[in-house]
């Protein structure tokens, strides 16, 4: 059993036990000339996060952890795209339109990819999400019983959307979750903040936050 420094205390997990699930990393969400930049955003709050991801990773994979990653997209005739989540925002170009890099949050376009630096290896499952949970209309469930998997940590953007969304979600399947703050990241700074707080509130009512450093020297 290995334990890290969180608030609101100390996390502990069993390597076997757990996976590493990063949510999102996207070139439409990360990438200067996405969908996120084309929408206003500064895609360097998310990139902060891809160097502490990227060593995190890393030492998971060294040390054996299960790690799966995910995608927020839809099909590409759109089946699986309410028709709320289209209209929402009044954008004049929304998900399923061409895009900078694509066709937007579509399966198998360029923009619907995860960035180079944290590609997934052979053998990482890859959950397609429809939601902003990753647990709603994906097999994730599965794939984390089957593999005797009781805790997560989790990673990715966007810290108040996606990644709190799957905490929730993985909270009321029973997983706890430990979120490190550096690996997850926000496009409003106020969000960024408030989200990893409502996490860790009332001695961790969804989860902990914690940070790469420690997990990744508890690793190795
Ligand atoms: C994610 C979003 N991944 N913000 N999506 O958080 O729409």
């Amino acid at each position: 059993m290995l334990s890290v420094d969180a608030e609101p205390y100390a996390f502990e997990f069993d390597v076997g036990r757990t996976a590493l699930v990063i949510i999102d990393m996207q070139r439409d969400f990360l990438e200067p000339g996405g969908f996120g930049e084309a929408l206003g955003n500064d895609v360097s709050l998310l990139r902060r996060t891809i160097e502490p991801t990227r060593e995190l990773l890393q030492a998971a994979r060294a040390a054996g952890m299960l790690v799966i990653h995910t995608r927020e997209g839809h099909r590409p005739d759109l089946g699986d795209l309410p028709p709320a989540k289209k209209r929402r925002g009044r954008f004049p170009v929304t998900i399923g339109d061409p895009g900078p890099m694509g066709r937007i949050l579509v399966r198998g376009e360029v923009g619907h990819d995860i960035i180079p630096e944290l590609a997934p290896a052979d053998g990482e499952p890859v959950v397609d999400k429809p939601g902003k949970g990753a647990f709603h209309a994906t097999d994730l469930d599965s794939v984390l019983r089957n593999r005797g998997i009781e805790k997560l940590i989790v990673c990715g953007v966007t810290t108040e959307v996606c990644v709190n969304t799957t905490v929730r979600e993985a909270n009321d399947r029973g997983f706890d979750c430990l979120v490190p703050e550096d690996c997850v990241g926000s496009y409003f700074p106020e969000f960024q903040d408030m989200a990893l707080r409502m996490i860790k509130a009332q001695g961790g009512i969804f989860g902990w936050v914690g940070s790469s450093p420690a997990l990744v020297a508890a690793l190795t």
